[in-house]
């Protein structure tokens, strides 16, 4: 295999000629079987590192009556407890400031981001520079697979701050040699701004969130141009559901006459993009070389058999700073098995993440999760580029309303065209629910990641009143 090593030293002037489809075609074809041995040293190796580094995985694993010498086989890993984000969390409660998981010297930390902290105590990512390179060279390499080249200029069009997605697209496309505009996101006005920039500096990829590329589009029309006009190339995703669900990807290729990728896990295991897309087809690769993902049933916590859906478990390959070792995302996901059709013998998720159990509601017996909501109400013909999803979980049977912003043009049969939404969420998903129309603009536009579920019995009421 390519540059594998434990820990990981990757030689930064390599480059792969701009017309290979692969960065390491070894590591990325190999057969699955064969990889799998390799991930199975490097977990001990890893585990063995976290051991004696990190008081925190000795602590937990001594628990459990685990030690990384009783990982045997990929069945035995199975056995490692999961760790909880809320662990995290309180463990660096604890022990300020990167949690008694930082398994690396404090003084070798060179780079903090963090979770926004919007729910609950902020968690400190504390990153050495050789697990920043780390990531840097895995970014490359899948952003490679998504088509980015070296002549390719990338707009990274989120918040520049502590959010790591930012970090890790732009780290990316410089390591793989591509110019690099780090836009941001976030601040009054800059959206309008960054449309006359992307023509400006001739942008040819956008990253972004897939509920900030639809902002902008509307934004750019808004100014008289055309978003296709802009002469974006491609677009790469993370953050959310969207570039994996079929309305609101079409509706994003349209817009920009663009490719559309999925990428993203979550910022602790970073490299998150080990999680991506190698076509513009929905779905993203499981990269297992990178960060070794289980998908797992939610309550027993064990592996589910390819074709089966679950929550999606991550151990970190490369990381030496703070390694994740079975971190459990909480996400809902459906996984296959690798197949040499597709080129890269990874397991690949076809429908991508699309949820998180705690999202996931409950309507008449149906399990119904807001990114399935979005893809019909999205695919109408007139929808007005935003809408909410108004729940209440008050009782055991929740309900629903969806109030959808409607185009103009649709003003003169607004009953029938609710109505049409209505039908299609039934046939659909299985569920009733009130759809009530609503004028455009209504909504805030998100410059980031979108919050669309309002959980609001009273108005839940008002709604399901309303004729
Ligand atoms: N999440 C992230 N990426 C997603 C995707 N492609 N599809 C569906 N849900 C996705 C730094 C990267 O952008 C990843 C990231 O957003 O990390 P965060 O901020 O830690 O948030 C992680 C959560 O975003 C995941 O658990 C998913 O619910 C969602």
């Amino acid at each position: 295999m390519e540059q594998w090593s434990w820990p990981p030293r990757y030689d930064e002037s390599y480059q792969p000629d701009p017309a290979e489809r692969f960065w390491f075609p070894r590591r990325e074809t190999m057969p699955a079987e064969q990889r799998d041995e390799a991930i199975l040293a490097r977990i001990r190796q890893v585990m063995e590192y976290a051991w004696e580094n990190a008081p925190f995985y000795r602590r937990k694993w001594d628990e459990a009556g685990i030690h990384p010498s009783s990982i045997k086989s990929l069945a035995d890993f199975e056995k490692v407890p999961v760790v909880r984000k809320e662990e995290l969390r309180a463990d660096q409660a604890e022990n300020e400031p990167f949690g008694s998981y930082l398994a690396v010297p404090t003084s070798e930390v060179k780079h903090v981001n963090g979770t926004s902290g919007t729910t609950g105590r902020p968690t400190a990512f504390g990153i050495s520079e050789r697990d920043w390179r780390s990531v840097a060279n895995a970014h490359a390499r899948v952003m490679w697979a998504m088509g980015i080249r070296p002549d390719d200029t990338v707009l990274v069009a989120s918040p520049l701050s502590l959010y790591w997605g930012s970090w890790g697209a732009y780290i990316g496309a410089e390591r793989l040699g591509a110019r690099v505009f780090p836009f941001g996101a976030g601040t009054a006005g800059q959206t309008a701004r960054t449309v006359r920039w992307m023509r400006q500096m001739g942008v040819t990829v956008f990253y972004g969130t897939p509920s900030y590329a639809l902002h902008l589009a509307e934004v750019a029309r808004d100014d008289g141009l055309d978003p296709a006009s802009l002469g974006l190339r491609k677009l790469f995703f993370s953050g959310e559901p969207g570039a994996s669900v079929p309305s609101i990807r079409s509706r994003i290729a349209e817009a920009f006459g663009a490719q559309v990728y999925d990428s993203g896990s979550m910022a602790e295991v970073s490299p998150w993009m080990h999680l991506g897309a190698d076509s513009d087809e929905p779905g993203v690769l499981c990269w297992q070389d990178l960060v070794y993902t289980e998908v797992c049933d939610p309550t027993g916590l064990h592996r589910v058999d390819y074709g089966s859906e679950g929550t999606p478990v991550y151990t970190t390959l490369e990381r030496t700073s703070q390694p994740m070792i079975r971190l459990l995302s909480g996400d809902l996901t459906r996984w296959e098995a690798p197949s040499a059709d597709r080129g890269r013998t990874y397991p690949f998720l076809p429908r991508g993440i699309y949820g998180r159990i705690d999202d996931m509601f409950t309507v008449r017996g149906e399990n119904v999760y807001p990114s399935a909501i979005d893809d019909v109400v999205m695919a109408a013909q007139g929808y007005g580029g935003e809408h909410r999803i108004v729940i209440s979980r008050e009782s055991t049977m929740d309900s629903l309303a969806v109030q959808v912003e409607y185009e103009d043009a649709m003003a003169s049969s607004l009953e029938s065209w609710a109505a049409g939404i209505a039908d299609r969420l039934r046939t659909v998903l299985g569920v009733g629910a009130k759809v009530v129309p609503v004028r455009q603009q209504t909504f805030d536009r998100t410059e980031f990641k979108a919050r669309r579920v309002v959980d609001d019995r009273d108005l839940l009421r008002r709604l399901e009143g309303a004729s």
